[in-house]
């Protein structure tokens, strides 16, 4: 080799370490720094309301479901179209109305081109059809649980729950709604117009890339938080409201982001239910905090505020700008008490169990082991209350705080940190958020047979392992 070509040979090695350096510090750069096409600004456009999804059994006592899972496209910004994934359309699905009582049989039909699951977050089932990661469909499959709603009336929500791609699926669209009504909802004259005093509220940070595609990026901590809002799949919303009250029932579905929720111009309102049904009595508030996977039920008032605007907030970013009409009517004022929540007794000489949640960037355990499928990590018997007591102790494996949620049964809050819970936590709960160095105990009765899952509800953490298994027998 020449002299000369070996200093081209040395200019060459220069030049490619130079690149892949380069490529190095920009690939970090796009991971440490959220949206490479910046928050999307867009203003003026209607509330998207989901379509309540037909049922096609036309007996009282029974319905009938279709669901199809799909590939779309969905233009969030300027008409960009980006790739989504959604139930029964291109981005997040419609909203199941199911009633206490009745059998209710699922036909979900996975026509993605990968494997999925359907999960009913906050749905008392057998383990069987709870739709967790034992119960995946294949591409072009089916699957068709049968149950029968066995609970009060509440805001639950659906979502894919497979071992190790939940995050990206639920990123790109895939999650939805179910209300449960029953009896004691219906005596209460609580606003319950779909659409008009009743309103649903999915709300999901996200990042965007220029062309209009959703970016979903992860690094070494987890998710990189969206800096843009999407709210039932839209972007700078506005609703008409016709009514002195509102009912605005939001979930908090992004993968990791906790958000707290107030009024633009501080005022009170009223949250009615938590996460698996009403509370025993309103609890007026200027702002309320949902963890990933959370919901909770507000009635706003807007009495007196005929022709204003207010805007729902999460932190200071606008969730929805609220446009009170000139002639609002009167539909009814919000009852003192709601529901009586039947108690399960003493947490006294009950069993007790222990659960160590444990963190470090994006990888998390639970009581130091990591998800496996074939590992029952907890024996629960049948109708027995017991006391569960999650910890997130703070130090070197810890990254913040954890919705820790459980499959197919409502738990009630006994204490965080020793102390009673507040307003918001004394209703029926099914994902608690459980902050760095806090203890939450919880009583908590299955009434199901089955498998089920524990596990934190920040996505990311759930598909690196921070979950395991519970039979019930
Ligand atoms: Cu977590």
């Amino acid at each position: 080799m020449s002299p000369k070509r070996a200093g081209l040979g040395l200019y060459a090695a220069l030049a490619a370490s130079v690149i892949i350096f380069g490529a190095i510090a920009y690939v970090l750069f796009l991971n440490f720094f959220p949206g490479t096409g910046g928050p999307a600004v867009e203003t003026g456009n209607r509330l998207k309301i989901p379509a309540v999804l037909h049922d096609y059994d036309p007996s009282p006592d029974s319905a009938l479901y279709e669901i199809v899972v799909e590939k779309g496209k969905t233009a969030f910004i300027d008409g960009k179209e980006a790739d989504t994934l959604g139930y029964n359309g291109t981005y997040l699905g419609p909203v199941i109305r199911l009633r206490r009582g009745e059998t209710v049989e699922m036909n979900v039909a996975n026509e993605l081109t990968e494997f999925t699951t359907v999960h009913w977050h906050g749905l008392i089932v057998d383990g069987e059809d709870d739709g967790g990661p034992h119960h995946g469909i294949q591409p072009g499959e089916r699957w068709a649980p049968v149950f029968t709603v066995d609970q009060g009336a509440a805001t639950l929500w659906y979502h894919p729950h497979l071992m190790g791609n939940t995050s990206d699926q639920v990123y790109y669209g895939l999650a939805g709604l179910v209300y449960i009504d029953d009896e004691v909802s219906d005596s209460l004259g609580l606003p319950d117009e779909y659409g008009v005093d009743d309103i649903p509220l999915i709300v999901q940070d996200r990042s965007f890339r220029s062309d209009g595609s959703l970016d979903y990026r992860v690094n070494m901590m987890g998710v990189i938080p969206g800096d843009t809002l999407l709210v039932n799949g839209g972007i700078g919303q506005f609703f008409d409201v016709t009514t002195e009250r509102l009912r605005i029932r939001i979930l908090n579905g992004s993968n990791s982001e906790n958000f707290t929720f107030s009024m633009s111009d501080g005022s009170i309102f009223h949250m009615i239910a938590s996460d698996g049904g009403l509370l025993e009595e309103p609890y007026g508030t200027d702002g309320i905090t949902l963890s990933p996977g959370e919901r909770a039920e507000i009635v706003a008032d807007f009495s007196g505020k005929a022709g204003k605007t207010v805007n729902l907030l999460a932190g200071n970013r606008n969730v929805l700008e609220l446009r009170a009409a000139s002639d609002i009517r009167d539909n009814g004022a919000v009852p003192e008490r709601l529901v009586e929540i039947e108690e399960m007794g003493s947490p006294t000489g009950l069993k007790v169990r222990y659960f160590e949640l444990q963190s470090m960037g994006i990888s998390g355990a639970i009581n130091g082991k990591t998800f496996d499928m074939e590992r029952i990590d907890e024996k629960v018997r049948l109708n027995e209350p017991e006391v569960w007591i999650v910890t997130n102790p703070p130090g070197m494996m810890q990254s913040g705080g954890h919705p820790f949620h459980v499959h197919g049964v409502q738990f009630r809050i006994l204490s965080r940190d020793g102390k009673l819970p507040g307003p918001a936590e004394r209703g029926y709960k099914d994902t608690v958020f459980v902050n760095t160095g806090e203890e939450v105990r919880i009583l908590i009765r299955f009434s199901k047979v089955g498998v089920f899952m524990y596990h934190c509800h920040i996505l990311e953490h759930e598909d690196n392992g921070m979950m395991g298994q519970i039979l019930v027998e």
